[in-house]
């Protein structure tokens, strides 16, 4: 590749930021009048969280804010995204506001303003309130949740109420963060919160999340001022087929269908897709789709946010046995692979996935810069004119402090270069990429794999609470200030 002179330089006013959600660092999970979310309930059911973990602490996040905002702004980060816990602002999921829990947000906001980070807020990273997940409004006997309707209008009724709060200072708003994992792992595959394994469940789930981003839009429109910026993060999978074969583009085409076009299908065009309609036909009919749904759904959006960490492989169905010969069929928590319970809704006959070729971060994700590359250029296409900001983008390593106490990232500094290098390629290729968010700002409560896994650009240590910035995250802050990607990553 390029030699080590050769720089990329970043375009004036791109955003070098960096991510977290509410759930995986806040902890302080019953003050303030916060009550539990899905994410508490599921955490506090023995065997679904590695080593029982739960996100009680977390990294104290609530209390350590002040510190935290200090911490970016020594590493002179321009943007950071962050979500907002709905039950610590609207404890039941309906009804009155809890002040306390606006506050802690608007202190948070004011902090980041004055040290000249831009805030992006995410209304919704995956902790559903437990009595919306509680509440059965059709009767059904499962459960509600994004199963059900109804939770489309709480979730446009909360944003209202955070917008209220918040749109006086917070200018780049997302509804969602990663609807697939929401619906597709939290009733599908069951291995996230609330932990159904229900592919109807599943479909009417991503249907309910998109109906609640299209009523979460409107109900930001309707109080923002004309400068704020609304979008949605996507984690779109860079799906490619093992071969060239008719089958194995087949087998493409369907996981494209249930992993990105049933989001981008009605969020960008008001459709579901014939074939995923016509895929998932001997499952649903799919009448939980109601006239003037996809119309909602549609709102026009001013940036799209694309999360990715990984490309996926997948190829016409396989005898079980060949599948099981290359690994791709070990049980996995984050969906990869089989499970017990498959969150592909009527894709389990057709599709075999594989592991992408390339080196494995720990949690065993291939590295592979190109997906990300593809999706900005895919995207641009799907969506013209809407600019794209990389919400998420990071990798997991076994990192350690040495004796020094340093924090040596080698891994991630590598991963964050080729990652890099790959938005400004496609910048170069006519993709409107305004800001990336490095995720994650701190090692934090990595959903089921809890604390197993550290995606931190700065190092946690959990008994003491301690901060030490890893090497890449003083690598970041020097790409960050200058705007300038070097031709080699210089990992020492
Ligand atoms: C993001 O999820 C989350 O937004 C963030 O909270 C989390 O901490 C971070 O990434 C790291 O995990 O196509 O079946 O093979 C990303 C979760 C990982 C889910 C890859 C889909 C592949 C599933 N995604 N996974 S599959």
């Amino acid at each position: 590749m390029s030699s080590s002179t050769v720089h990329s330089t970043f375009p004036a006013g791109f955003l070098w930021g960096s991510a977290t959600a509410a759930y995986q660092i806040e902890g302080a999970v019953r003050e303030d009048g916060r009550t539990p979310s899905i994410w508490d309930t599921f955490s506090h059911t023995p065997g679904k969280v590695l080593g029982g973990d739960t996100g009680d602490v977390a990294v104290d996040h609530y209390h350590r804010w002040r510190d935290d905002v200090r911490l970016m702004a020594d590493l002179g980060l321009s943007a950071y995204r962050f979500s907002v816990s709905w039950s610590r602002v609207q404890p039941t999921g309906r009804g009155p506001a809890v002040q306390r829990g606006l506050d802690f947000y608007r202190a948070l906001v004011d902090e980041l303003l004055a040290h000249g980070i831009r805030p992006m807020v995410t209304l919704y990273h995956w902790d559903l309130p437990q009595e919306l997940e509680d509440a059965f409004p059709s009767g059904s006997s499962a459960g509600g949740g994004w199963p059900e309707r109804d939770t489309a209008y709480r979730f446009g009724e909360y944003a209202g109420i955070v917008a209220d709060a918040l749109g006086d200072r917070v200018e780049m708003w997302s509804t969602l963060n990663e609807p697939w994992c929401s619906a597709f792992l939290g009733y599908g595959s069951g291995v996230h919160a609330p932990g159904r394994a229900d592919p109807v469940a599943a479909l009417r789930a991503a249907h309910h999340l998109n109906l609640a981003h299209g009523l979460g839009v409107q109900a930001l429109r309707e109080r923002l001022p004309a400068r704020a910026r609304i979008g949605v993060s996507l984690n779109p999978s860079a799906v490619r087929p093992l071969t060239a074969s008719a089958a194995d583009q087949d087998a493409r085409r369907r996981i494209d269908a249930l992993a990105n076009r049933v989001f981008t299908g009605p969020m960008l065009r008001g459709v579901y897709d014939d074939d995923l309609l016509a895929d998932t036909a001997r499952i649903t009919d799919w009448a939980f789709v109601q006239d003037g749904d996809l119309r909602i759904a549609r709102q026009p959006l001013d940036f799209l946010g694309i999360n990715y960490y990984s490309p996926a492989v997948v190829s016409a169905a396989e005898d079980t046995q060949a599948s099981e010969a290359d690994g791709s069929s070990a049980p996995r928590p984050d969906g990869h692979g089989a499970s017990a319970h498959s969150p592909w809704p009527g894709a389990d006959d057709h599709v075999s996935f594989h592991r992408a070729p390339g080196e494995l971060t720990a949690m065993d994700w291939p590295v592979d810069p190109t997906g990300l590359k593809d999706l900005l250029l895919e995207y641009t296409a799907q969506a013209p004119g809407v600019p794209l900001y990389v919400t998420e983008n990071g990798a997991a390593y076994d990192d350690r402090p040495g004796t020094g106490g340093q924090v040596h990232d080698p891994e991630r500094i590598r991963y964050l270069h080729g990652h890099l290098a790959a938005v400004h390629e496609a910048i170069v290729a006519g993709a409107d990429v305004r800001g990336y968010y490095l995720w994650s700002l701190l090692d934090n409560f990595e959903w089921a794999y809890g604390y197993s896994k550290r995606f931190g650009a700065v190092h946690v240590d959990y008994a003491t609470q301690v901060r030490t910035p890893k090497s890449s995250a003083h690598w970041y802050a020097k790409v960050a200030a200058s705007g300038e990607l070097p031709g080699e990553p210089a990992t020492d």
